[in-house]
């Protein structure tokens, strides 16, 4: 048994774990946050056995894959007035560890 651990946006947390639940896994989501930028992110712990692996990581890469999105941002002037302008942003992603499972209890 392996012990999937992986970091999401919390954009895509949502979509991520329904597709793991409609394949059968069994899936936990932790409140997390990222050390670096200090924003908001989402764990999903996922306990499940050796040859289902490779089908939980396609599912997480499908599902929370990297993308470009526009937004809208706006930069001011010192005369007191804002312009908008889009931005083109990269959001989406998965950083995700596989560990060993040495035992396996529901008690
Ligand atoms: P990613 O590498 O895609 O990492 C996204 C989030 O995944 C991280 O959020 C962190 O919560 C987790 N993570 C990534 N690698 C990890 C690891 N080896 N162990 C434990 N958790 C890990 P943040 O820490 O807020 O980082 C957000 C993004 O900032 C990173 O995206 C990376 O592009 C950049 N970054 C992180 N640390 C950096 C550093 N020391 N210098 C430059 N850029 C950094």
């Amino acid at each position: 048994m392996k012990l999937v651990l992986a970091i999401v946006s919390n954009d895509d947390s949502s979509s991520v774990s329904t597709a793991l639940n409609k394949e059968n896994f069994q899936v936990t989501r932790l409140a997390t946050t990222g050390g670096f930028l200090r924003a908001g992110n989402t764990t999903l712990i996922i306990g499940c056995d050796d040859d289902r692996v490779d089908s939980c990581l396609e599912i997480i890469g499908r599902e929370g894959k990297k993308r470009t999105e526009v937004v809208p941002s706006t930069a001011s002037y010192d005369i007191g007035r804002y312009a908008s302008f889009p931005v083109e942003v990269q959001v989406g992603g998965a950083t995700v560890f596989v560990v060993d499972v040495e035992a396996f209890h529901k008690l």
